[in-house]
C-alpha cells in the first residue's frame, strides 16, 4: 500500500543502498546522522529571530570573516554528531583551519566529510535563506587510524555523494550519490524530509544570470564581456538578473529553473586572486550535484571536478549551472567569444 506521506529521505537512501551490491550500510548511517544535524540546525535557524543566537560570535574564522553565532552552532552540531558514528576517518569544515580528527575514543570509518556548516551566514540577521553544503569521499590511506590531509584533498570527481540543506521558507535537502539529484522537503509536523523533487534536471540553457556586478571593474575583460552579453538587448532569448548573495539559494533557484551563477576571480584583492568561494566545501559539492542534474561547473578555464586540490581552503573562480551557459562563459573567459 502506498505510504500516505510519500517517500522519506531515509527510505530513499535505503532504496539506493539496496541497489548498490557493495553497500554495507555505513554510508546510510553517515548520511542519516548528517540529516539529524541538519534538522537541529534548521530548528535553530528558524527560531534565531526570537532567541539570543543572532549576531556576531565575537571571533573571525580562517577566512578572516566574522563568525556568526549560528555559524558556530551549526559547525559544532555537525562535528559533534558526526564524530560519534564510527563511519568517518576525518572531516574538514569551512570554519576550521585544519582537518578535524575523530576523537581517540571513537572508531574511525572509511569516509571523509567536507562541509560548509552555514553558508551565507551574513544573511542570517536579514532573514534570507542560508544553507549547509557537504561532500563525501572514501578514505584513500590504508588502516583504521586517523585520516590525513591526503584523504581530504581529493579531486571533486572522487566524491561518492554531495548535496546541501537550504534553510528558507521551507527546509530542503538536495543530494546525489551519482544516481541523479533528488530533493526532499522537511515536514515539521512529522520531522521528516519527504521526497518532493525526484530526479531534478537543470535546463540545458537558462534565462537567469546571477553575479555581484559591484565587482564589474575588477573582472577580466572576458568576464565583463560575458556579463555585457547577458545584459545586451540583442541577446535572445533575453536573460534576467537574480542575485541573493547566498550561494546555496542562488544555486538552488538555478538548479530548478535554469541559469548560471558566477563568482569570478577579481583583481582587487591580491590575497584572493581566485575569487571568494572555496573549492573543497562549496564548489566541489555543488559541481557534483549540478553535473548529476545535467549541468556543468567550471573555473572558466577547466571543470571544477577535475581540479587536484593543493590546500584545504583554496579558492576558485566559479561558473556553475546550465551547461550551455557555463560553456559560453568558458568561451568568453578564454577569449574565444
Ligand atoms: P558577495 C556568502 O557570504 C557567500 O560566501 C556565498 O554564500 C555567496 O554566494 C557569496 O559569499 C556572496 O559574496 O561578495 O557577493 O557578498
Amino acid at each position: 500500500m502506498k505510504s500516505s506521506i510519500g517517500m522519506t529521505v531515509t527510505e530513499h537512501i535505503l532504496k539506493q543502498q539496496r541497489e548498490s551490491p557493495e553497500a554495507t550500510g555505513a554510508f546510510t548511517q553517515l548520511i542519516s546522522e548528517l540529516i539529524v544535524a541538519a534538522k537541529i540546525i534548521s530548528r535553530e535557524v528558524n527560531k534565531a529571530g526570537i532567541a539570543d543566537i543572532l549576531g556576531y560570535a565575537g571571533h573571525r574564522n580562517i577566512q578572516d570573516e566574522e563568525v556568526q553565532k549560528l555559524d558556530d552552532f551549526a559547525n559544532h552540531t555537525i562535528i559533534q554528531r558526526m564524530s560519534h558514528i564510527g563511519q568517518l576517518c576525518a572531516m574538514a569544515s569551512e570554519e576550521n583551519a585544519d582537518i578535524i580528527h575523530i576523537p581517540a575514543n571513537y572508531p574511525k570509518g572509511k569516509y571523509v566529510l567536507i562541509f560548509d556548516p552555514l553558508d551565507g551566514s551574513s544573511n542570517i540577521d536579514v532573514n534570507v535563506s542560508i544553507g549547509t553544503i557537504f561532500g563525501i569521499y572514501r578514505r584513500i590511506t590504508e588502516g583504521e587510524e586517523d585520516g590525513t590531509l591526503t584523504d581530504v584533498l581529493q579531486a571533486g570527481h572522487k566524491q561518492v555523494a554531495a548535496g546541501y540543506f537550504i534553510y528558507g521558507s521551507s527546509t530542503m535537502m538536495v543530494y546525489t550519490t551519482g544516481k541523479g539529484v533528488h530533493g526532499f522537503t522537511l515536514f515539521p509536523g512529522i520531522g521528516e524530509f519527504l521526497l518532493s523533487h525526484e530526479d531534478i534536471r537543470i535546463p540545458e540553457r537558462g534565462k537567469i544570470f546571477s553575479v555581484n556586478e559591484s565587482y564589474y571593474n575588477y573582472w577580466t575583460d572576458g568576464v565583463r564581456r560575458l556579463v555585457d552579453h547577458f545584459k545586451s538587448p540583442d541577446t535572445k532569448p533575453a536573460y534576467t538578473a537574480r542575485y541573493i548573495g547566498s550561494l546555496v539559494s542562488d544555486f538552488h533557484r538555478n538548479l530548478l529553473k535554469g541559469g548560471i551563477f558566477m563568482y569570478p576571480a577579481d583583481t582587487r584583492d591580491p590575497k584572493k586572486p581566485h575569487g571568494k568561494l572555496r573549492l573543497m566545501c562549496e564548489a566541489n559539492p555543488l559541481a557534483f550535484v549540478v553535473k548529476e542534474a545535467g549541468g556543468y561547473a567550471s573555473t572558466g578555464e577547466k571543470p571544477i571536478l577535475e581540479i587536484e586540490p593543493e590546500e584545504l581552503h583554496q579558492r576558485v573562480p566559479l561558473f556553475i549551472g546550465s551547461r550551455k551557459d557555463v560553456e559560453l562563459a568558458e568561451k568568453y573567459v578564454q577569449g574565444q567569444a
